[in-house]
């Protein structure tokens, strides 16, 4: 359905005057919307990850509005410093077009900065102080209102058990061109079950966690650089402390683009992980546990697996869930993963002594 059709579905300020594709998600349709006014953020919600993107909406909602509170109680903006959903005409926050599809409209927040690569240390520190804040922001929210968007999101448990049926159906016939991957990642299953089962013994603390936190899912304010505005709430969920610690570094430590196909230039950047253990653990310090510290090293490179065991997975399916530019976009991305497994298992001491500088365990 034309873009036009579904802005007038919303209750925007001004005439429309443009709109194109926008940012750099993996997952939904993103475009920016001007009006005679104002700037907006318009998004085609992506029907096949979220097999029910009206509790997507909901969830977000109530997450936003719980937020909004507490940045008002601080003397913050909280048009700018957490999303807000725009009305549509049917007095909704979202609108189904006529094929079917979900759109949502948000407030453009202007003025910011979005980094796909991290230039220096300082921005992941900001980074992590942001995210942090974000986790101790939503602590006291009631997860039972949530909705569990994605089923199983980060347990790699389950993961690895459907990269093993993707290997085993072969559906597009792609599993002989990827026999090393898969020997790669077979060879990493008991990793896969270490959070998960300490999380099902109660050895590590279930949390509101945002399970999404690529850094380009932030956006820094443009003149302070400051974090601003933690965005992309589709995923905010029960989880670990640990998955928004191990992928925010999964993409922001690394050395190169996530789909970098020159593997020597992929390597995890200890400085950056310095960054933002340092300004993670300097918000966290009151509230972390022992058991959650003693994992963050390990974090880094399980939610680097795991990402890399989505993209194989996605793959071998033939490419459903992740949106691709190319035909061996997913290979590439995992490939490129990998590499960084191996890097952060030679690193993993000295990414531990980092975390000991900070918090000592
Ligand atoms: P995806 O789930 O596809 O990653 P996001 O919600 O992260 O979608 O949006 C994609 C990109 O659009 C972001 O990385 C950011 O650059 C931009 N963006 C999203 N929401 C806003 C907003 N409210 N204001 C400004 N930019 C935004
Ligand atoms: C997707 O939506 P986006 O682009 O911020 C994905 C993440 C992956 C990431 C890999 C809902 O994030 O889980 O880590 O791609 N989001 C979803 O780049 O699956
Ligand atoms: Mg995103």
């Amino acid at each position: 359905m034309e873009i036009s059709k579904i802005c007038e579905r919303f209750s925007l300020e001004g005439e429309v005057v443009s709109y194109a594709p926008y940012g750099e998600g993996h997952i939904n349709s993103t475009f920016l919307v001007e009006t005679t006014e104002k700037k907006y953020i318009l998004q085609k919600v992506n029907g096949v990850v979220f097999k029910n993107p009206v509790e997507v909406i909901e969830n977000i909602d109530l997450v936003t509005a719980f937020l909004r509170e507490k940045i008002i109680a601080e003397g913050g903006n909280p048009e700018r410093e957490t999303l807000t959903l725009i009305p549509a005409k049917n007095g909704g926050k979202y609108i189904i077009s006529d094929d079917g599809e979900l759109y949502r409209m948000y407030i453009f927040i202007d003025e910011t900065k979005c980094y796909q690569l991290i230039e220096n240390s300082d921005i992941l520190y900001k980074a992590a102080k942001a995210f942090a804040k974000f986790m101790k922001n939503v602590a006291d929210f009631d997860a039972s209102q949530l909705h569990e968007t994605i089923a199983n999101f980060h347990n790699t448990a389950d993961r690895y058990n459907n990269f093993i049926k993707a290997v085993e159906a072969d559906k597009v016939g792609r599993l002989a061109s990827v026999a090393a991957e898969v020997e790669f990642v077979k060879a990493r299953k008991a990793d896969t079950e270490l959070v998960v089962s300490k999380l099902q013994s109660g050895e590590l603390p279930l949390r509101v966690t945002h399970n999404d936190t690529k850094v380009n899912n932030i956006l820094m304010d443009a003149k302070s650089g400051e974090g601003l505005c933690v965005i992309d709430l589709d995923t905010v969920m029960p989880g670990s402390l640990l998955y928004d610690f191990g992928d925010s570094l999964r993409f922001g430590a690394s050395s190169a683009a996530e789909d970098e196909t020159d593997l020597d230039k992929v390597y995890f950047r200890l400085e950056m992980i310095e960054a933002f253990a340092k300004g993670f653990l300097e918000e966290m310090s009151e509230c972390i546990t022992k058991s959650e510290v003693e994992l963050l090293a390990f974090s880094v490179k399980l939610l680097t697996l795991e990402c890399g065991m989505r993209f194989l997975t996605d793959y071998l399916d033939g490419d459903n869930y992740f949106k691709i530019h190319y035909p061996n976009h997913n290979l590439d991305r995992a490939r490129n993963q990998f590499k960084l497994v191996s890097d952060m298992e030679m690193k993993m001491e000295q990414a531990n002594d980092i975390v000991r500088k900070y918090y000592p365990f």
